[in-house]
C-alpha cells in the first residue's frame, strides 16, 4: 500500500530553501536510497508518525538513542519536572555527579567521566586526550568505522561518508589526515603491520567494538583481544567508541558483552535518551590530563545540561534497574533475525544477516560481511528497493545499507510479524 506523503514532499522543498540539502544531518536526506525524506511529526513507543499522518514501525530509533521507545513515560515526566526550574546554568550541579556515578556503577573501568553534547565531541576529545597523554600524533582507525565528523576521523569513514562515497573530504587538510592511519576491520595483522611501520609514533587505536556504520559488523573471535594485546605491548591507548553500543548491547555495553576493556570509552545516543549528550571516560591516570586538572583542554557551554542529564539519567537508571530489558531486546532481535532468515532463504536471494544484541543489519551479499569491502560489494541497490517497499508498508528502516538497525524495547511481536510478512511480500511479489 503506497503512502501519501505530499506534506513531506512540500516540506522538503521548503526546507531546501533554508537548510543545506534540507536536512540537519546528511544521512537523513535519503541520498543513498533515493526519494524524498519523510518529515516526522510525533512518535510514541515503537511508532513514528509523519507530517501526513502515516504510522511507521521505527527500526532507526533516532540512530540508536530511543532504546526504550519514543516518548517513554518516565523520561518525559522527568524532563517536564526539570524544565520548570532550569534549562541551563553553566555551573556545576548535583545531577551531573549523579550521572557520572551512575555511569561508573554500570561500567567498571570508568574511573572518571566527562560529559559533552555529542558523540563527535566525545570521540574528538578522547583522541586529543590520548595524544596529550602519550605525546604521540598518529592513531589508527578502521575502514567503515565512523567516529563523528571531527577532521581526523573523516578518513575512510563509514555512515554518511560511505553512503555518499566521499573519498577525500574538502576541508580536511593533509596536515590532519597524515596522522590518521587506517586498517580493515577484523584484521589484526594489518594493525601489527601499521604499528611496526610507525614504531613509537602511535597514540591510540580507536574502534567501534561492534561496528554499526557499515551495517552491523561484530568483531571476529579474538579480534578485540588482539588489539588489546597490541596496545598493552606498545603503550598505545585503546579507545572503544561505544556511541552506538554503549548501554545498548548490555548495561556495560560492548565491553561487558565481549569481556575486552579499553583505556578510554566514548558514549553518545542512549546516554542522552534522545537529548544531546555524549561522554568520554576511562582510566584515572589518563583522564586526569583533561583540563582543569591537566592541560589537555576540552570544554562545552551545554556540557552536563540539566535537561539532557535528567533525560539520560532516567534512561540509564531504567536500564540499570531493569536488566530484563536487555533480555527482551536480545529476544526481539533474535525473533526478527530468524523471521527474516526464513523469508530470505526461501526467496533464494543472496543475503547475510549480522547481529549483536539489539543491533542488526541485512546485507544482500553472496558472502559473509566482516568488513567495509564486503559491505560495499553487497547488492545495495536491492537494499534501496527493499527500503522503499517497507517504507510504503509503514516500516521505517535506516535509509542506507551502511547503517545498523536499532531495536527498541517498545517493538511488539505484532510489529515483528508485520515486518517479516512485508519482507516476504517484497521478495515474493
Ligand atoms: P554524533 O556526533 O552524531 O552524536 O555521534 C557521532 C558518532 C560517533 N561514533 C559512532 C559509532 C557513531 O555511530 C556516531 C554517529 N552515528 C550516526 C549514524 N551512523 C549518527 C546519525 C547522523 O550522522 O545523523
Amino acid at each position: 500500500m503506497s503512502k501519501d506523503r505530499n506534506k513531506s514532499t512540500e516540506l522538503f522543498k521548503r526546507a531546501q530553501l533554508s537548510i543545506p540539502g534540507g536536512v540537519n544531518s546528511p544521512v537523513r536526506a535519503f541520498k543513498s536510497v533515493g526519494g524524498t525524506p519523510v518529515f516526522m511529526q510525533t512518535a510514541k513507543g515503537a511508532y513514528m508518525y509523519d507530517a501526513d499522518g502515516n504510522e511507521y514501525i521505527d527500526y532507526i530509533n533516532s540512530w540508536g538513542p530511543m532504546i526504550l521507545g519514543h516518548a517513554y513515560g518516565p523520561v518525559v515526566k522527568a524532563i517536564q519536572d526539570k524544565v520548570q526550574y532550569a534549562t541551563s546554568f553553566g555551573a556545576p550541579t548535583e545531577l551531573e555527579i549523579e550521572m557520572a556515578e551512575l555511569i561508573k556503577s554500570m561500567v567498571p573501568n570508568i574511573d572518571l567521566v566527562r560529559m559533552v553534547s555529542s558523540g563527535t565531541e566525545a570521540c574528538m576529545s578522547a583522541l586529543r586526550l590520548a595524544r596529550g597523554y602519550t605525546g604521540k600524533n598518529k592513531f589508527i582507525k578502521f575502514e567503515g568505522c565512523y567516529h563523528g565528523h571531527a577532521d581526523a576521523f573523516l578518513v575512510k569513514a563509514g555512515s554518511g561518508v560511505a553512503t555518499f562515497n566521499i573519498q577525500t573530504i574538502p576541508g580536511i587538510t593533509a596536515g590532519v589526515s597524515m596522522d590518521t592511519l587506517t586498517a580493515p576491520f577484523n584484521d589484526v595483522e594489518a594493525v601489527e603491520q601499521l604499528v611496526a611501520a610507525n614504531k613509537d609514533e602511535i597514540a591510540a587505536i580507536i574502534i567501534e567494538p561492534v561496528a554499526g556504520n557499515m551495517g552491523c559488523i561484530p568483531p571476529a573471535p579474538g579480534y578485540l583481544e588482539g588489539l588489546r594485546a597490541i596496545c598493552d605491548a606498545e603503550g598505545i591507548v585503546l579507545i572503544f567508541d561505544e556511541v552506538m553500543t554503549g548501554f545498548r548491547l548490555a548495561a556495560g555495553g560492548a565491553q561487558e558483552l565481549t569481556g575486552v576493556y579499553a583505556d578510554l570509552v566514548t558514549y553518545g545516543k542512549v546516554i542522552g535518551g534522545g537529548m544531546p549528550v555524549g561522554a568520554f571516560g576511562g582510566r584515572r591516570e589518563i583522564m586526569e590530563q583533561i583540563a582543569p586538572l591537566g592541560n589537555v583542554y576540552q570544554a562545552g557551554t551545554l556540557s552536563g545540561n540539566p535537561i539532557a542529564m535528567i533525560s539520560g539519567y532516567t534512561t540509564l537508571k531504567t536500564l540499570k534497574d531493569n536488566p530484563a530489558i536487555y533480555d527482551r531486546l536480545r529476544a526481539t532481535t533474535t525473533t526478527l533475525r530468524d523471521g527474516l532468515d526464513n523469508v530470505l532463504r526461501s526467496a533464494g536471494v543472496p543475503y547475510t544477516i549480522n547481529m549483536a544484541g539489539s543491533m542488526i543489519s541485512v546485507h544482500f551479499s553472496e558472502k559473509p560481511v566482516t568488513n567495509f569491502t564486503d559491505a560495499v560489494s553487497a547488492n545495495n541497490n536491492l537494499f534501496s528497493e527493499y527500503f522503499h517497499f517497507m517504507l510504503n508498508e509503514g516500516i521505517y528502516l535506516p535509509p542506507s545499507a551502511y547503517e545498523s538497525w536499532f531495536i527498541s524495547d517498545a517493538i511488539s511481536a505484532e510489529d515483528l510479524e508485520k515486518t517479516i510478512n512485508a519482507t516476504h511480500k517484497f521478495f515474493n511479489k
